[in-house]
């Protein structure tokens, strides 16, 4: 780039990060313009990147950097009187929260323009999990969206062209130079999509654990204080619920046999962790807008599923984003074949309980690498996968259960390996039912002002 007027050269920029130097609102803006103008060399973008991963970042710098990827594309203003927000889930085995959650807050009133993304790791991610549903389309324009959100109140979809395009390319950087464990980085990334939103409220399930990214709940804290901080900063009220994930959420892990866990959450008879989540994040965001205190915005959210509201909206949606009105009205109906109108695997294999006594864990990630091997994720972005493969799960936490007894139903297309049935096996742990200990999956949240308030 030339250097003709104060503007300082991307080398520049490069050695001022590498040396430990804080870099200005205006060098970030030079360096991100870089990024979407294509100014500035792939090589450049990777050094940066791994400056930045070695040196780390302060909060204004992280602040800067979210707040120049917002505006790198598009982003989207609502009517001043509407209350617009979102959740982001940093992933984990089950994971199918936003499914009831974003009708049941349109059900409250509130306008919920989702912007989910694939799963990369064992299963499928939200969009993956919708297009299990015969028409689902996921690919909706900046007015398409709008549409929906005036008409219907919520839309879950894919990232537009538009939206954030600074972050397509440093993420693909990241993942190509070992950058993308790093907390400014992450941050800015997570932060400038919901931004982009146009959000009021924002709440984020950070997850902790042996099947969550972070292993541990300090760095799921850590992680949480920074994105609470960004995202309030730029203007959107936003909380965090740190939240345990060793045991996959729910009975089912796949994608369409958690669009059938969703429906039945929908229909107020949803596993109690799964409605738990909904109702925790979902009261948490009602509160973050002002209109509820946390207790009273979780009883609405508790409501909307089980008067049938939230259901509505749900269908509502569906229909908005292609689905025929005949499968959306019975999926969303009292029956509950939904298999009728998804595609079931060849194959449901059951494996037994292998001694008498109590189910004191179920290992979501070893369930979750069975599955990926039999289709239900991807290994590279852009692969296909097998929507029909899942696990039902037949047994729930603290239950006795005795020897023979079917514990989960696999779906699968392909044959069972010995060492997969070995692994899924080894995924049940059963002991003494004293030794067993239930606790709720959220263990802390975080708020601006409030960092611990448990
Ligand atoms: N999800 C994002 O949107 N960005 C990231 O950097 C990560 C997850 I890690």
């Amino acid at each position: 780039m030339s250097s003709n007027d104060n503007t300082i050269s991307f080398p520049e920029l490069i050695k001022l990060k590498r040396d430990g130097g804080q870099l200005s609102s205006e060098d970030i803006h030079t360096f991100v313009q870089g990024v979407i103008s294509e100014g500035i060399q792939d090589s450049q973008i990777g050094a940066m990147l791994m400056a930045i991963w070695q040196k780390n970042m302060t909060d204004e710098e992280t602040l800067a950097l979210t707040r120049e990827m917002m505006n790198s594309g598009h982003t989207f203003e609502w009517p001043k009187e509407w209350l617009v927000v979102d959740k982001h889930s940093t992933g984990g085995v089950g994971d199918k929260v936003s499914l009831p959650l974003a009708p049941a807050l349109a059900a409250c009133g509130c306008k919920v323009p989702m912007i989910s993304g694939r799963g990369l790791a064992h299963t499928g991610g939200t969009l993956d999990k919708l297009e299990s549903i015969p028409g689902f389309n996921v690919k909706q324009s900046v007015q398409q969206v709008k549409q929906i959100i005036k008409d219907v109140g919520c839309c879950i979809v894919g990232q537009t062209e538009s939206l954030v395009p600074a972050d397509r390319v440093l993420y693909a950087t990241r993942d190509a130079t070992s950058t993308v464990d790093c907390l400014p980085l992450i941050t800015s990334s997570i932060i400038s999509k919901k931004g982009a939103e146009g959000l009021s409220a924002l709440v984020l399930d950070v997850k902790f654990g042996r099947a969550a990214l972070y292993k541990d709940l300090d760095s799921a804290r850590e992680l949480a204080q920074s994105l609470v901080t960004a995202g309030n900063r730029l203007g959107v009220k936003t909380g965090a619920a740190l939240t345990r994930m060793d045991a996959p959420i729910g009975q089912s892990v796949g994608n369409a046999v958690e669009v059938c866990e969703a429906l039945e959450c929908l229909k107020g008879r949803g596993p109690d962790d799964l409605t738990e989540l909904v109702t925790i994040l979902g009261g948490h965001l009602l509160w973050l807008c002002g209109n509820f205190t946390l207790e009273s915005g979780k009883k609405e959210i508790a409501l909307k599923l089980k008067n049938g509201e939230a259901l509505k909206k749900f269908q509502a949606m569906l229909e908005a984003q292609g689905v025929s009105e005949d499968v959306a009205r019975s999926l969303c109906s009292d029956e509950t074949d939904y298999f009728k109108h998804m595609r079931r695997a060849a194959h449901q294999t059951e494996l037994k309980v292998p001694d008498d006594g109590a189910v004191l864990d179920i290992d979501g990630l070893a369930l979750a690498e069975v599955l990926h091997k039999l289709g239900a994720g991807r290994n590279k972005s852009g692969e296909e996968i097998d929507h029909s493969v899942g696990a039902e799960i037949l047994v729930k936490m603290g239950q006795r259960v005795q020897k023979g007894e079917s514990w989960i139903r696999i779906h699968h297309n392909i044959d069972l390996s010995t060492d997969q049935r070995s692994d899924l096996q080894k995924a049940l742990v059963i002991g003494s039912l004293d030794k067993y200990k239930a606790v709720s999956r959220v263990a802390e949240f975080i708020h601006p002002n409030n960092p611990k308030m448990s």
